[in-house]
């Protein structure tokens, strides 16, 4: 009796029925994530006895109308190992570790295999898809920076202006201000290196989303320059005794206001206008 219950035992332990199986599954879908690490996780079954629990051999692959390869996953390699049981339970887990990022992407998709089952045992739902759901968008936001009127775009002479005085709203994150003497954003050959604008001209302001080469609405902030006007001829009068004498004077620029004082460092003007008649009573420069 002894004996026999000996040999039902080793039977018991050391065959297994037909229809035994290790099954991977359900289907696993979630965001990407933004950065590190995004656990996949696979629940991996069996239905067999807990005293002849199976292991099996298991890989990662793309599959799909977009396919992940292997970037998509943290070491960039497509993941393999080998999944067992813990003693007396017949679930467990496979963890697949996906690389979030920035990148807009389409939703892509892999497929974990399962292969040679140990014990025994037969695959029964031997695959299982992972989709990766982009959870990215253009980081540049879809309003332009708003533009500070108060500092000036008319310059003498000389030109120096940091293009970034003329906005003050908050960069969203992940973007650059840029500046672009191309009204097209998306043209990066003409993005300024720096914000600094030393020639006039328009200039057109926007966050850049570098790594998905997008870009908000843009700003336009126009420089001008002027040339400091000079006084290029004179006419001076002269008279016998007090009265009325016309003096003329000739700017560099036609738009230039001509000003008329009693000393050569200003003061209050005595006058405007390419022609100038003072009353005198003495010798007076002017
Ligand atoms: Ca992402
Ligand atoms: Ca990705
Ligand atoms: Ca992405």
């Amino acid at each position: 009796m002894f004996k026999g219950l000996l040999v039902s035992l080793f039977l018991f332990l050391g065959t297994v029925a037909q229809g035994q199986t290790i099954s991977i599954g359900p289907d696993v879908a979630i965001n990407e994530g933004n950065s590190g690490t995004t656990i996949f996780s696979f629940t991996v079954t069996y239905n067999g006895s807990f005293l002849n629990a199976p292991s099996a051999k298991y890989t990662v692959s793309g599959t799909g109308a977009n396919p992940a390869d292997a970037s998509d996953f943290v070491g960039g390699a497509f993941p393999t190992g080998e999944v067992s049981f813990p003693i007396f339970i017949n679930s467990t887990t496979i963890t697949i570790n996906v690389s979030g990022d920035l990148l807009i992407e389409p939703d892509e998709t892999f497929i974990v295999t399962l292969s040679d089952p140990t014990n025994g045992y037969f695959l029964g739902n031997a695959s299982a898809i992972g989709t990766i759901i982009n959870d990215d968008a253009c980081t540049a936001g879809t309003t332009a920076p708003a533009l500070v009127t108060t500092v000036p775009t008319s310059f003498c002479d000389v030109i120096n202006q940091n293009l970034n005085d003329y906005t003050n709203t908050p960069i969203p994150d992940n973007s650059v201000l840029t500046w672009s003497t191309n009204s097209d954003p998306l043209v990066d050959a003409d993005h300024l290196m720096g914000s600094i604008a030393t020639v006039e001209g328009d200039y057109y302001g926007f966050f850049y989303d570098t790594l998905n080469n997008c870009a908000s609405p843009t700003s336009t902030v126009s420089l001008t320059l002027n040339a400091t006007p000079t006084i290029t001829d004179t006419t001076p009068d002269s008279r016998c005794g007090p009265g009325e004498v016309t003096l003329g004077a000739i700017a560099s620029s036609g738009t230039a206001t001509l000003n008329w004082y009693a000393a050569a460092t200003g003061g209050t003007s005595l006058g405007t206008g390419v022609s100038f008649n003072p009353t005198i009573t003495a010798t007076t420069p002017l």
